[in-house]
């Protein structure tokens, strides 16, 4: 590791200094069936000379009228900036309360969807975990990239106003209906990040959880809180 420090540091030096700060957290290393290998840096487990697999989580909330919410990333993000996505993702860190598998998922979740859209004490049983999917995408044009085995999250019932956007994270973000969606994601598919691409096109998808299919995210999503 010790190899990588200097060209790492040379990159995040130009990169937004919040968001190379959270490159220090300590991600959860795993192997494709979910068994922890160790820890590594986001900044390690993202860059493409040093990339590991890594536990992940992709929340799907849904407001009270049954429509998804979308978040556009911030600029400032290094990886993927500027693109919708789903409600909120991040990484579960290699820290005690959060190493254990699906409960530890959740409570990454809850802590993040406070801290990129300050929606505080979301209850754990009502955060429903789906399945998960093993992806990598990288950025055209950038060293980072992702290689995640990621959870997908129902979340229900979070209305809009409740959303408090914290700019270094989100730019926006907005609710939309199945229909919408799909429409959106057809005439702009490069607007949207490469994992949420994966729910509708699924030839990056090396292994699939069906559970995690967009649709059925949509259906689940009414079936389970109904
Ligand atoms: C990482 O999300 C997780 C997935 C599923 C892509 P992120 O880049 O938004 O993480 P963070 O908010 O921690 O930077
Ligand atoms: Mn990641």
């Amino acid at each position: 590791a010790q190899r990588l420090v200097s060209p790492m540091v040379d990159i995040l030096a130009s990169a937004n200094p919040i968001q190379a700060e959270f490159m220090k957290e300590v991600c959860i290393a795993v192997d494709e069936h979910d068994n922890i290998l160790g820890s590594a840096t986001k900044a390690e487990s993202h860059h493409v000379d040093s990339m590991v697999l890594h536990r992940a989580f992709s929340v799907f909330a849904f407001t009270p009228d049954k429509k998804l919410i979308l978040q556009k990333r911030s600029a400032t993000k290094i990886t993927f900036p500027g693109l919708w996505t789903n409600t909120c993702c991040s990484h579960p860190l290699f820290v005690e309360n959060e190493k254990d598998g699906e409960t530890g998922v959740v409570r990454a979740a809850i802590r993040k969807i406070d801290h990129e859209l300050g929606v505080g004490h979301l209850e754990k049983q009502d955060m429903k975990v789906q399945g998960r999917f093993l992806y990598k995408a990288l950025m055209a044009d950038s060293p980072w990239g992702e290689h995640e085995l990621d959870y997908a999250l129902i979340y229900r019932n979070l209305d809009l106003n409740r959303i408090r956007i914290n700019e270094e994270e989100v730019s926006d973000v907005k609710a939309v209906e199945s229909d919408e969606l799909m429409e959106w994601i057809h005439k702009e598919p490069t607007s949207f990040s490469p994992w949420f691409s994966l729910f509708y096109r699924l030839e990056y998808l090396q292994k699939c959880d069906p559970a995690t299919d967009m649709h059925s995210i949509y259906s689940r999503a009414n079936a389970l809180f109904a």
